[in-house]
């Protein structure tokens, strides 16, 4: 890799893989399961319009989320792109604020204003949800300058999907984290698709973590099918941030099980992909892996499931019974401090 400090593969290879009580490995699996039913659950209610705009599943990225999350303090900021239900879940928010903000109603982790794609919880730091391919990118690292200004000890995650890398914003934000060592990890969800676009189609350098190089930034690629081999390259990656206020690119590799949205019907895949799609399904491999490894019987199995859907019917429910917010609300959280001469009107109303 000549004069960059960009990790090789054989250099990733020699990554130490942790082995995590089993205790923990059922908690990753549950997490796994909640974030899949969770989303089939958003997923049918979709077709219900019981959720409107736009909607992005993190089907077949459950291991990623969980492997990402795990390696975050609750101290740790986080900012993601639209595609972000599971990270919300896995950070801890409750199933159901989750889901009644899907639904829009007032008891949404954003009071029912963001919708899908926008969601914000400070007590959880999680800082968006956003619509905007790249729009996270320079606020992550404002927030990361932030951090590194007032002496704190807080890491920033900004996730993003590959098609991403080739915003502007991906290139200044990267290039201004290297230049003021900033405690940041980027990490490129690498599901092969910009919407129905290929890595290989839109990207000169398909191996995405490679792009680090060109601001002398470290970074590696990981296999996101594999939620302790995520978490520890990110443990790896923010503790490195942490202790040396250095940024890093942590590039994970998974399939985006479904179509980009839940509207996309993914025509430009054929048959067979959609057959090694299911063949390749994450959370089915865990499973047997876990189950073949003595760790998860199917007894347990069988109780995770039930206390899965328990939880997310639940959720669907108490989205159901919540109520919408009221419109005279709909400016309340447009801006964080009160501004002079601010209007109250709604869209139809004159301005004087
Ligand atoms: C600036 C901007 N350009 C285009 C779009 C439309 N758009 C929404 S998602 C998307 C694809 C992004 O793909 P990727 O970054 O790989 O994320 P993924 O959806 O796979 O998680 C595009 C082009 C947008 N929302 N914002
Ligand atoms: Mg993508």
């Amino acid at each position: 890799m000549g004069d960059t400090r960009t990790r090789t593969p054989a250099r990733r290879a020699r990554t130490r893989k942790a082995r995590p009580e089993p205790e923990t490995l059922v908690a990753y699996y549950r997490q796994m399961l909640l974030i899949r039913r969770f989303e089939e659950r958003a997923a049918r209610a979709y077709t219900e319009a019981k959720i409107g705009g736009y909607c992005h599943l993190n089907l077949g990225e459950e291991a990623t989320v969980t492997g990402l999350m795990a390696a975050l303090e609750p101290r740790d900021y986080l900012f993601t792109n639209y595609r972000e239900h599971g990270y919300a879940l896995a950070r801890g928010i409750d199933a159901r604020r989750v889901m009644a903000e899907l639904y829009g109603r007032s008891t949404g982790v954003s009071k029912g204003w963001g919708g899908s794609m926008h969601m914000f919880d400070l007590e959880a730091r999680l800082l968006g949800g956003y619509g905007i391919v790249g729009g996270q990118l320079p606020l992550a690292t404002g927030a990361a300058l932030a951090v590194s200004y007032k002496g704190g000890d807080e890491v920033v995650m900004c996730q993003m999907g590959d098609g991403t890398t080739n915003i502007g914003a991906f290139h200044e934000s990267l290039n201004m984290a290297a230049l003021w060592d900033l405690p940041i990890v980027f990490v490129v969800v690498n599901n092969g698709l910009g919407m129905g676009t290929t890595v290989e189609a839109s990207s000169a350098e398909p191996e995405l973590y490679r792009r680090a190089s060109a601001y002398r930034m470290e970074s590696a690629r990981v296999d996101g099918t594999d939620a302790v081999a995520v978490r520890e390259a990110a443990r790896e990656a923010v503790e490195r941030a942490r202790s040396e206020s250095k940024p890093f690119l942590l590039e994970t590799t998974s399939p985006r099980l479904r179509g980009h949205s839940v509207v996309d019907p993914a025509r430009y895949r054929t048959a067979e992909d959609k057959e090694a799609l299911k063949a390749a399904d994450p959370l089915a491999h865990f499973a047997l892996e876990l189950e073949e490894a003595g760790v998860l019987d199917a007894e347990t199995r069988e109780k995770l499931d039930a206390e899965v859907k328990a939880e997310v019917d639940d959720a669907a429910a108490f989205a159901d019974d919540s109520p919408y917010p009221d419109v005279s609300t709909l400016f309340d959280y447009t801006y964080a401090t009160p501004v002079r001469g601010e209007s109250r009107r709604l869209p139809a109303d004159p301005v004087f």
